[in-house]
């Protein structure tokens, strides 16, 4: 059993495959420090669709961690991300959730910086004072297929294998013409790899997602990752189907496991996640061929989930707070022009998954009371349903281990 003065090397060192994860790595505020060191500082993260900067000047504040990020649409319509620390001793320049202006100004002192950034007024800072050398501290910020991502890093991983990879499978999508119908926070007061442990795996559907059930599939070739690469005779149909109608659908995973792509059936006769099962919006976003085109399933990690489907979006973005608490938001997209009570009933549309989350945020709080306890010991995943749940874990167990042990051991 874990102890509380074991190393961090040593857990990963001694971690046994295909069970869970020992107890420090759900409840040690040093691990959760080490988690966001070596994976949220690091790696690209999913912000929200661009569709929710409307217009230039629009402006979202994000937390995490350490981090304090302003994300925006500047005056040509490109969106950029500075951190959210004026240049001059230091206040947040944004210090509210989100809003549009025309410039940014410190509330402090009233420096004020362009959309782009630069530093373009400060009062009484004396002739020598170089107003080009006091810009906002600049954020990685891309968007792929209308979804904005950042990095925290000083110098960015690769950015451009991912967007190769999903770009075509999105394009059907258009959520350049999207808009948001609904957006939800929520807490749920477990650690984030609990979060994405729920997320990898359908086990748990059955028993605890009556709703979602009506249309998704317990299948764990739907959910998991088919380490040996074959899927089901009606999944490749599926595949064979909606690729031919110029749908990109294919299985395709990251070599190093950190995302995934694949359109995967819905339940027979089922086109979206509503209780009927039909689709929830008749003004549809994208041009997916066929309404039984079934849910584009993409994840990647740490931060983001999603289902793209036949009428409507659905993006998910995680963001851990503290050891025990994750902050889960959800974005339902629909198309621009679909208008709320002719198109698309409010309720309707975002029901299944607005249960669908508070199930799944007692299954996860639920999962991290019983691992406070301590007589827990990790427990084996099941082969046959959680091969999603190893293969995250294997991920992030390769992303500390790179960043905790030495060179040959983390190669192992
Ligand atoms: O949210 C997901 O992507 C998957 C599908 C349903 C529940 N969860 C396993
Ligand atoms: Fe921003 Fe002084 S801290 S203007
Ligand atoms: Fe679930």
């Amino acid at each position: 059993m874990a102890s509380q003065h074991d190393t961090l090397s040593e857990l990963l060192s001694r971690h046994e495959a295909g069970y869970a994860l020992q107890q420090p790595f759900y409840t040690s505020p040093e691990i959760f420090e080490a988690d966001m060191e070596a994976i949220f500082y690091r790696e690209w993260l999913f912000a929200f669709p661009a569709c929710t900067l409307e217009k230039s000047g629009s402006f979202q504040r994000l937390r995490v961690g350490a981090y304090d990020v302003i994300v925006l649409r500047d005056g040509q319509g490109n969106i950029r991300a500075f951190h959210n620390s004026c240049r001059h001793r230091g206040s947040v320049v944004c210090n509210v959730a989100q809003g549009r202006v025309a410039k940014l100004t410190c509330p402090y002192h009233q420096w004020t910086y362009d959309l782009d950034g630069r530093l373009i007024w400060a009062r009484d800072m004396g002739e020598n004072f170089d107003t080009s050398k006091h810009g906002l501290k600049t954020v990685h910020c891309r968007v792929v297929s209308g979804l904005v991502y950042i990095c925290l890093a000083k110098v960015a991983p690769d950015f451009d294998e991912f967007a190769n990879m999903v770009t075509p499978y999105l394009g059907v999508h258009d959520l350049s013409n999207a808009k948001v119908a609904f957006q939800s926070t929520i807490i749920e007061n477990g650690n984030w790899k609990l979060v994405w442990e729920n997320n990898r795996e359908c086990y748990h559907c059955a028993g605890n997602h009556p709703d979602l059930c009506r249309t998704y599939p317990e299948d764990p070739s739907i959910t998991g990752v088919s380490p040996d690469g074959t899927f089901p005779e009606k999944v490749e149909r599926h595949f064979n189907r909606l690729e031919a109608a110029g749908a990109p659908s294919r299985f395709r995973i990251d070599a190093n496991g950190q995302y995934r792509v694949a359109r995967m059936p819905l339940l027979d006769g089922a086109e979206s996640y509503t209780v009927s099962g039909k689709i929830a919006v008749q003004k549809r976003l994208g041009q997916v061929p066929f309404l039984d085109a079934g849910t584009l399933l993409m994840f990647h990690y740490p931060t983001t989930w999603n289902h793209f489907l036949t009428d409507h979006s659905i993006t998910f973005r995680v963001t851990p707070l503290s050891p025990t608490e994750t902050e889960v938001q959800t974005t339902w997209l629909v198309n621009k022009d679909a208008v709320e009570g002719v198109d698309y009933d409010l309720k309707n549309l975002t029901t299944v998954w607005e249960h669908t989350n508070d199930e799944d945020r007692r299954v996860v709080e639920d999962n991290q009371q019983g691992i406070n306890s301590p007589v827990y010991e990790p427990g084996p995943y099941s082969a046959k349903h959680e091969d999603g749940v190893m293969q995250f874990v294997d991920w992030y167990l390769a992303r500390m281990r790179s960043a905790h042990l030495p060179a040959t051991l983390a190669a192992e």
